[in-house]
């Protein structure tokens, strides 16, 4: 079985993080059989929060050290390594990083010292998400921070490109290589990666159990058409957003609020949303 992982979205309450409703739905997820949850990342809204909101989320899975990855990538290298100290005294199973970003041009050698840097404190997962970042870490730059001296211990690819994926997988050696797009879970199967990385296991976890059982057959690809069109739907009523009122219709949890500049759904959209998920679920009959 591959190392399934959810960045999980972060529930606000008043605009602050609300570790309670964390701790259920995060417990959720992992009892819904994904291994590792990865708070702070893109869906957890992870750069949009403060250094101290993110550690907030480090105490309320202090409990299970042993499923969290905390995203703590920010443009404030102290900010990330000052959390890289704090995931090391919670024994959590690693870091992950976004690259530093927003600015244009850094050179090359300094997103390898970057990345030998933070993962000297703690194992770290490279988040590359080139997309966002403006930076695409490919598998020279990896076996040159591993060169380097680096504790780098894996990527998470949010990136269409599946050449550079399969070029790290290829030419990287010791190190696991996560797909990021909902799109990829069977692929990442058929493909002989590592594992995969999926907001949409916030809510979907049960139709990614149907994809990984039957990841040799046909019903796979059903499976994996279904999530397709639910992280579609998810992005049509308001990325990001949307998750925590499909996680409340598919999971029964209430997983709080998202945080402006994100937007709760109205009721209008909500039900609007519901009605064409029950109706994706018809189309691949699956019975949530
Ligand atoms: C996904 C990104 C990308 C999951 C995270 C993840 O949230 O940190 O909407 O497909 O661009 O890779 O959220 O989301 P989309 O790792």
């Amino acid at each position: 079985k591959l190392d399934s992982i959810t960045p999980i979205i972060t529930p606000f309450t008043d605009n602050k993080v609300d570790k309670d409703k964390a701790v259920r739905h995060g417990e959720d997820v992992l009892k819904g059989g994904m291994k590792y949850l990865f708070p702070a990342g893109t869906t957890g809204l992870g750069p949009s929060m403060a250094s101290g909101e993110k550690h907030d989320l480090l105490d309320a899975f202090a409990h299970i050290p042993d499923h969290v990855i905390l995203q703590v990538g920010s443009l404030n290298l102290e900010d990330s390594i000052y959390l890289a100290r704090e995931a090391k005294k919670y024994k959590i199973h690693a870091v992950a990083a976004l690259p530093p970003y927003y600015f244009t041009g850094m050179k090359r050698e300094w997103l390898i010292k970057y990345y030998t840097k933070l993962s000297s404190e703690y194992p770290t997962i490279i988040y590359n998400y080139p997309d966002t970042t403006g930076y695409n870490i490919t598998y020279d730059m990896v076996n040159d921070i591993k060169k380097a001296g680096g504790d780098v211990i894996g990527i998470k690819e949010t990136t269409f490109n599946m050449n550079d994926i399969l070029n790290t997988k290829m030419y990287v050696q010791d190190f696991k290589v996560y797909t990021g797009p909902d799109q990829y879970i069977l692929s990442a199967y058929r493909l002989g990666l590592d594992g995969f990385v999926s907001g949409a296991s916030n809510y979907g976890y049960k139709i990614i159990n149907k994809i990984i059982e039957n990841y040799d057959n046909k019903d796979g690809d059903r499976y994996q058409f279904l999530l397709n069109e639910l992280a579609d739907l998810s992005r049509k009523y308001g990325t990001i957003s949307s998750i925590y009122d499909m996680v409340e219709i598919m999971t029964g949890i209430d997983a709080g609020n998202p945080r402006e500049p994100f937007f709760k759904l109205s009721k209008e959209e909500r039900n609007s949303l519901e009605k064409e998920m029950n109706e994706a679920f018809k189309k691949y009959n699956f019975k949530p």
